[in-house]
Order: structure tokens, then sequence, then C-alpha cells
């Protein structure tokens, strides 16, 4: 009986963690992958992702940047990857829509964020994977001296909505592994969303980070903090352990 309550409170914590989280109006932003697939209406459209990740986070003035490229002052959030992808989505809108949900990751910064109703910016990104991919690198020094990999970056796109000045400035991406070159294949790892705004100056207001994936994807975990990432790294890398024994147990029971 015990064992039984333990397993559904297993599955379902697993059920939660992997169902598209959109908190509020962000449930009202379709996110779908480059795949095409015909829709009854004969219109072609690329599938809806399955895994969808969300980052609420708030650059409040002044807050020092963790890079200056190009003169423009540019912030990274972190993406650990727990399993290889075909495909990996990316936006990020200012001000961000919506309301976090309970599986959505959250910035230190948010709650002052929310306040600030004025402020948005124009988003820039860029996608970068790193030479980490084992959860137990996920260190300030291995970051620092890791080797990173340009996987393309975006300014403007129309299919979000606007920003909190009516323009169309908000930011998608989609990247494809290629399995043609290992250094371009979406593989188990730490990656990096380096983002500013388009015009050099000061970057301020809300955004919503999302990172989607065509496959699902349980235990991917965004953040800027990497002791914090490495954290939550280990200990879902634990529970897929522990799972698998379990499984693996009741099979072997289920034999004898
Ligand atoms: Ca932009």
């Amino acid at each position: 009986m015990k064992k039984t309550i333990v397993l559904c409170a297993m599955l379902l914590g697993i059920a939660t963690a992997q169902f598209p989280s959109l908190g509020g109006a962000a449930a009202a932003m379709p996110f779908n992958g480059k795949v095409f697939t015909s829709d009854p209406s004969g219109l072609l459209k690329g599938a809806p992702y399955l895994e969808i990740v969300s980052y609420y986070g708030y650059i409040k003035p002044g807050t020092a940047p963790d890079a200056v490229v190009n003169g423009k002052k540019t912030y990274y959030l972190y993406v650990w990857i727990p399993l290889a992808a075909n495909e990996m989505g990316l936006r990020m809108l200012s001000p961000a829509q919506g309301k976090p949900a309970k599986a959505d990751f959250v910035s230190s910064t948010w709650k002052e964020g929310e306040a600030d109703k004025a402020n948005c910016f124009d988003t820039w990104i860029q996608l970068e994977r790193s030479t980490i991919v084992t959860a137990a690198d996920i260190t300030k020094d291995k970051v620092a001296s890791a080797t990173w990999f340009n996987f393309g970056n975006n300014d403007d796109s129309s299919e979000l909505p606007a920003n909190c000045k009516g323009q169309k400035y908000n930011s998608v991406l989609r990247y494809t592994s290629q399995l043609s070159d290992p250094l371009k294949m979406l593989v188990i790892g730490l990656y990096r969303v380096g983002f500013t705004t388009y015009k050099v100056g000061e970057v301020q207001g809300t955004f919503l980070a999302q990172a989607a994936f065509s496959i699902k994807i349980p235990g991917v975990v965004v953040g800027t903090d990497l002791e914090v990432i490495q954290k939550q790294a280990l200990a879902d890398l634990e529970k897929a352990k522990k799972g698998a024994k379990d499984a693996k147990d009741k099979a072997d029971k289920k034999k004898k």
C-alpha cells in the first residue's frame, strides 16, 4: 500500500514537471517547432513543442552585466539540458507575460520586477553550447574556462506579442541539432543564453525566457546561479537513477 502511494506520488511529480508550464497570459502564446506537420485546415505549421521551460527575470537599473559584448551590456542565463535533443526553441520577451507557475524558474529580483510596469527592453538573444557535459562540472571555474560554441542569435520576431512600446521587438530562435558535426549537436550539457538589448545602453525591465523541446525532457534547469543549477541537476540525476533502479527491481520481482 505504502509503496503504491509513493509510486503514485512519484508519477504525479514527474507528470507535473513534464507538462509545459505557461503561466497566465503566456498560455496564449503557442510555441511551435520547425518540424512541419499538416493540420486539418490544410495549412502547414510546426508541431507544438512538448517541453517548455520558463524563466521569469528582471533586470533592474544598474545591474552589473556578466560581460560587455560589442559595447553592449550582456547578461547570461544558463540552461542545463540532461538529454540530447533534436531541436531547441528559445524565446525571450520583455516585459514578461503572465505570472510564474509553480514549476517555473524565477529570478531573485522577480518580486521587484513585478512592480516595474513602465519598463521593457528590446531583446536580443544568442544561444551557445559549452564543453561542459556533466553536472559535476557546472562550477564557476569550469564555466570560466569552458569553450563556447555559438548556435546563432535573434533580434526581432513578429510571432511574439509586442513589447511595452507596441513594437514587435521580442526574440525567437530555433536550433536544429546537426548530426554531421559533433560541435553543432544538441548534446547533454550546459548551454547559455546571452541576452542584451539591441541598442547600446541600459537594460531594464522584466522578461520571460523559454527553452522548448520537441520531446519530453524532464530535468532541464534554467538560472543564473551556477551553484543552484548544479545542485538541482545533481538532485535530478539521483532521482532519475533511483527511478531506473526502482523500475528494474520491479521488473525483476515480476520475473520471479
Ligand atoms: Ca529585438
